[in-house]
Parts: structure tokens; C-alpha cells; sequence
């Protein structure tokens, strides 16, 4: 596993440096505070998980790094700023992210709430750019899945789902369908980004978006394990939130020993849609394991 961290490592550094190079502060105008905490937000680390999904599905279908590491900065770009506003008061009122005060304590609400706003559109703005992929159609394609993945159907509207379970616990079904949407669209559309690049047929996005669900699965759930078994220190933010704030959770559904076979079953299913990708795939297998391993 520790090639494995290497070469996350290694994305997440080239990832870092293509959003670093996005966001440039210009001293000269008024409104540089903005950039300033876009750049505090996305270059604050994170694993980089949605980011490696693309550049690994992209190397399945020998698409350029450039066009990759565009599209995976755009990803992340939009999942720093579902962070952003998921930590707001309104939210989830968090203090700590990433293992450093969250960009409203850092900054101030609003700037907060712009800093979100600015990621979320500069990302369409990078995945229209022709420098992302030289057909228009790619293009359009990208922007479409993205935008369903994380609008209403996807993980705004998993969101609202989250902030309603207040009122009410959910059952099984709907507890799967909210993390769906909440998290596994974004992970699905990352997966599927690499083939939109490539213009993979039909049969192989398939593939893809089976290993994605499976995958988003298991990531949610260790989530859930991690929000009881972690600490603060090595997850980077506050933990023990959901049972206090009385959410229905997989692990509160299925316990704790089962939620982690769960996650393990999910992960080896995962890998299995990948079978014909020969040994290409092997990124998104070490993934799969790392994703049920991670304690951060
Ligand atoms: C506010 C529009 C809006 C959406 C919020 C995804 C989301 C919806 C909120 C994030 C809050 C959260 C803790 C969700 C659970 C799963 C998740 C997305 C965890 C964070 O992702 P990681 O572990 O984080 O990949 P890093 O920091 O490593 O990038």
C-alpha cells in the first residue's frame, strides 16, 4: 500500500499545483481577499480522493495529463466548496477542517459563503475552457454530469436530505439514498470524468459507474465509522457529531462491526467491475482498499 500513498501523494501534488496556478492573488485589487480564501481552501491538503478518481479513470483511456489534471482541479474545486458551505453557522456550523479553522472562522461568513460561490462557478469555467479537452461536445458533456452530479439531484439535494433527517430518523433506504446523493454523486461523476475525456463507449462507463457506487458506499460508510471511532487530531474535524446530533447513520443502523464489513464488501465488489481493465485499473483497486483503510 505505501506505492499506493506514493502515487496519491504524487496527484495530490500535481493537483495542488494546477489549482494553485488557477488562483492567483493580485495585490493590486480590491477584492484579492476572496482569491485569498479560495487559495486558503482549496491548498489546505485533504487527501485528494475525487481528484485521483479522474487522472486514474482518464490513464484507462490514455487521455492527455493536462486535459486530467484540469478536470480533476475542477472537481475539486467544487468538492472544496461543498466543504466551505457544509462548515458554514446555517449548516453544520464547524470550526475545524482539514485540520485548520474552517474558512468562515479563518475569514468571515460571508467571504465564506462567496469563496464557496467563486469555486463552484470558476470550476465550469475551467472544464468549458478549450485547454480542457479541444472537443466542445467533451466539454459539454463534462459541465452536464458535473452540474447533475452536485445540483438537486446529487449533492445539494442529498444536503437538504441530510438537514431534514434532523426532524426524523431515516430507515435503511433512505439513509442509502441520501449518501447517494450527498457524496456518491461526486465520487461517480469523478470516475466517469476519464471516460467522458476519453470517449470510452457505452459498456465501459458502465463499468465505471458500478465501481463508483460501490465505492461511494464504502466511503460514506467508513465516514460514518470514523465520525465514532476517530479522533479530532487525525480526521482533521470535529467528530461524534452525528450521534449527537441524533442522525441516522450506517452505523447506527447496522452497528459498528457490520457497517466495517460493509465497507469491506463494498470494496471488493467495487474491484470487480473493474475486471476488464486488466491490470490498468490497478490504481482504482488500491483506491477501493485505501478508501476502506483510511483514518482520516
Ligand atoms: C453545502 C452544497 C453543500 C453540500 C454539502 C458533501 C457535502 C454536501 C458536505 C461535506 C460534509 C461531509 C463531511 C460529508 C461526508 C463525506 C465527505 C464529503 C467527507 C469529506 O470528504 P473527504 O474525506 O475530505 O474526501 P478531504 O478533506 O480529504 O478532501
Amino acid at each position: 500500500m505505501s506505492n499506493f500513498s506514493d502515487a496519491l501523494a504524487e496527484n495530490a501534488e500535481a493537483v495542488t499545483q494546477v489549482l494553485g496556478h488557477f488562483l492567483v492573488v493580485d495585490d493590486e485589487t480590491p477584492e484579492k481577499s476572496l482569491t485569498e480564501a479560495m487559495r486558503y481552501v482549496v491548498l489546505a491538503g485533504g487527501k485528494r480522493i475525487r481528484p485521483f478518481l479522474v487522472t486514474a479513470s482518464a490513464g484507462l483511456f490514455n487521455v492527455s495529463e493536462s486535459s486530467a489534471l484540469r478536470t480533476a482541479a475542477a472537481v475539486e474545486m467544487v468538492h472544496c466548496y461543498s466543504l466551505v458551505h457544509d462548515d458554514l453557522p446555517a449548516m453544520d456550523n464547524d470550526e475545524l477542517r482539514r485540520g485548520q479553522p474552517t474558512c468562515h472562522i479563518k475569514y468571515d461568513e460571508a467571504t465564506a459563503i462567496l469563496a464557496g460561490d467563486a469555486l463552484l462557478t470558476k470550476a465550469f469555467e475551467i472544464l468549458a475552457n478549450p485547454a480542457t479537452h479541444p472537443d466542445p461536445k467533451v466539454r459539454c458533456e463534462l459541465i452536464e454530469e458535473l452540474a447533475r452530479a452536485v445540483g438537486e439531484e446529487g449533492m445539494v439535494g442529498g444536503q437538504i436530505l441530510d438537514l431534514l433527517s434532523k426532524q426524523r430518523t431515516l430507515d435503511k433506504p433512505e439513509v442509502t439514498r441520501l449518501q447517494r446523493m450527498k457524496t456518491g454523486e461526486l465520487i461517480a461523476v469523478s470516475c466517469e470524468a476519464g471516460a467522458i475525456l476519453g470517449k470510452a463507449p457505452e459498456a465501459v462507463r458502465h463499468a465505471l459507474r458500478a465501481y463508483a457506487h460501490d465505492l461511494g458506499l464504502a466511503f460514506q460508510i467508513v465516514d460514518d465509522l470514523l465520525d465514532v471511532e476517530g479522533n479530532e487530531t487525525d480526521v482533521g474535524k470535529k467528530t461524534g457529531k452525528d450521534k449527537a446530533a441524533g442522525k441516522a447513520t450506517f452505523v447506527s443502523l447496522l452497528g459498528i462491526e457490520h457497517a466495517r464489513e460493509r465497507a469491506e464488501m463494498l470494496a471488493e465488489q467495487a474491484a470487480r467491475h473493474l475486471e476488464i481493465f486488466e491490470e490498468k485499473a490497478d490504481p482504482l483497486r488500491n483506491l477501493a482498499q485505501f478508501v476502506v483503510e483510511r483514518r482520516s
